[in-house]
C-alpha cells in the first residue's frame, strides 16, 4: 500500500474511545508440511497493511501497537518474516510488541484476545462502511488491476483462433498478470466454453474449445490488494444465430442496468429495476413464460461490491454514494441449449453518475 493505512483507522470514526483489537490470519495447512498461499484477513489488512501470518494489532486512543508472532530461528530461515521496523513503516503504528508484551497489554486493558480473524460486531459494521467508500489511492489500485485485466482480455481475444483448449486461455492470463509484476489472479479464473458456461463456478478449464460457439471468460487481476472482476463472452469460429441473439440481449441489459447507477438511487430500487430489465431481456429471447423462469435462466445477483474482497459488502448503505465500486454482471444461461453468456464490468459511483472503470474493453461477442 502506498498510503499509510493508519488513515484507514481514522475512517472507522466514532470508535476511537474504545481499544480495537484485531488478529490477522494464520497459514492454512494444506497437506504434509505444506500450507496454502497466505491470504490476510481483509479488515486486518485494511487497518495495518500487514500481509504476513499471525500478527495482531491493538489500537488504543493513545497509542497503536502491533503484536509480532513468535518465530523460532528455524521458522525464520524457512519462512522469513517481517522485522519490527518494516512493520512500523507499513502500518504507521507506534510500537511493535512481542507476543508476551501483547498479552500483558491486553490484560491491563481487560480484553480477551479474539480468535483469528474475529472482529467485534460493532467494528464489523464500521469496517464495512469505511471500506465501501473507496479512497483515491484505492481507486487507483482498482484501475491498475482493471487495466492489466483488460489488456490481457484484448490480447486473448485477438489470439483466440490459436487456442484449442480452455487451459491455453487460462495460461495466457496467468502469464499476462505475472509478467506485469502483479500478484496474480483475484480469484480462480473461469474459462468456460459452450455448455460449461452454464456451470457458474466452473474453473477446471480443461475442455477442448468448440469449432464454432462461444467461450465465457471471468477473470480479474489483483493490484496492491485490490481486485478486478471482469467477464466477457467471445465468439469462437462462427457462433449460432441463437448464441448471437442471447449475447445481444445480455449486452443491452447490461447497458440499461449500468445507466441506473448514480448517487442517491436506493439499492432496493436498483435491484428491482435491474430485475425488470433482466425479465425483459429473457422475454426478448423467448425464455420468460412463467415467474420461475427468471431465476432458472438468471440464477445469480446482478451486482456485488468490489475492493479488497472480490465479493465485498456495500457497507449497509441503503443508496448509492460516490466512491462505491460494484460489478454489473447480467447473464443468461440456458443449459438445455448449452448456451451461457455473461458480461461483467466494474463500475465506480461518481458525484453525478457513474464511470465504468473497465469501459475500454469492448463487450462485443
Ligand atoms: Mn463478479
Amino acid at each position: 500500500m502506498t498510503h499509510l493505512p493508519v488513515h484507514n483507522y481514522e475512517r472507522l470514526g466514532g470508535l476511537k474511545d474504545a481499544p480495537l483489537v484485531l488478529v490477522g490470519n494464520s497459514l492454512q495447512p494444506r497437506r504434509g508440511d505444506m500450507s496454502f498461499p497466505f491470504v490476510q484477513e481483509a479488515n486486518f489488512l485494511y487497518i495495518t497493511g500487514i500481509s504476513e501470518p499471525d500478527w495482531a494489532a491493538i489500537y488504543t486512543p493513545a497509542r497503536r501497537y502491533l503484536v509480532m508472532p513468535e518465530r523460532t530461528e528455524i521458522e525464520r530461515i524457512f519462512d522469513g518474516g517481517l522485522s519490527a521496523a518494516e512493520a512500523i513503516k507499513i502500518s504507521g503504528c507506534d510500537e511493535v510488541l512481542s507476543a508476551k508484551e501483547g498479552a500483558k497489554l491486553l490484560k491491563e486493558l481487560g480484553i480477551e484476545l479474539p480468535h483469528s480473524s474475529e472482529v467485534v460486531e460493532e467494528y464489523r459494521v464500521a469496517f464495512a462502511r469505511a471500506r465501501a467508500i473507496k479512497q483515491p489511492h484505492e481507486i487507483e489500485a482498482l484501475r491498475e488491476a482493471i487495466r492489466v485485466t483488460n489488456e490481457a482480455f484484448e490480447d486473448v481475444k485477438r489470439r483466440l483462433p490459436e487456442f484449442s483448449h480452455e487451459y491455453e486461455i487460462e495460461a495466457e492470463f496467468n502469464r499476462a498478470f505475472r509478467a506485469t509484476g502483479l500478484q496474480g489472479h483475484a480469484y480462480d479464473p473461469i474459462v468456460a466454453s459452450g455448455k460449461n458456461a452454464c456451470t457458474l463456478h466452473y474453473c477446471q478449464n480443461n475442455d477442448a474449445l468448440p469449432k464454432n460457439g462461444t467461450v465465457l471468460i471471468d477473470v480479474g487481476a489483483q493490484a496492491s490488494y485490490f481486485n478486478a472482476d471482469i467477464t466477457r463472452t467471445y465468439a469462437i469460429g462462427s457462433p449460432s444465430t441463437r448464441e448471437r441473439e442471447i449475447h445481444k440481449a445480455v449486452e443491452k441489459a447490461q447497458k440499461d442496468i449500468i445507466a441506473l447507477i448514480r448517487p442517491g438511487v436506493k439499492l432496493r430500487e436498483y435491484g428491482e429495476q435491474a430485475d425488470e430489465i433482466m425479465k425483459q431481456a429473457l422475454r426478448s429471447v423467448n425464455l420468460y413464460d412463467k415467474a420461475d423462469d427468471f431465476r432458472k435462466y438468471f440464477p445469480h445477483a446482478v451486482s456485488h461490491g468490489l475492493g479488497i474482497d472480490v465479493h465485498e459488502s456495500l457497507g449497509g448503505y441503503t443508496e448509492f454514494a460516490p466512491g462505491m465500486v460494484l460489478t454489473v454482471e447480467p447473464g443468461i444461461y440456458v443449459p438445455e441449449e448449452g448456451i451461457g453468456v455473461r458480461i461483467e464490468d466494474d463500475v465506480l459511483v461518481t458525484t453525478d453518475g457513474n464511470e465504468v472503470l473497465s469501459a475500454s474493453l469492448a463487450t462485443a461477442l
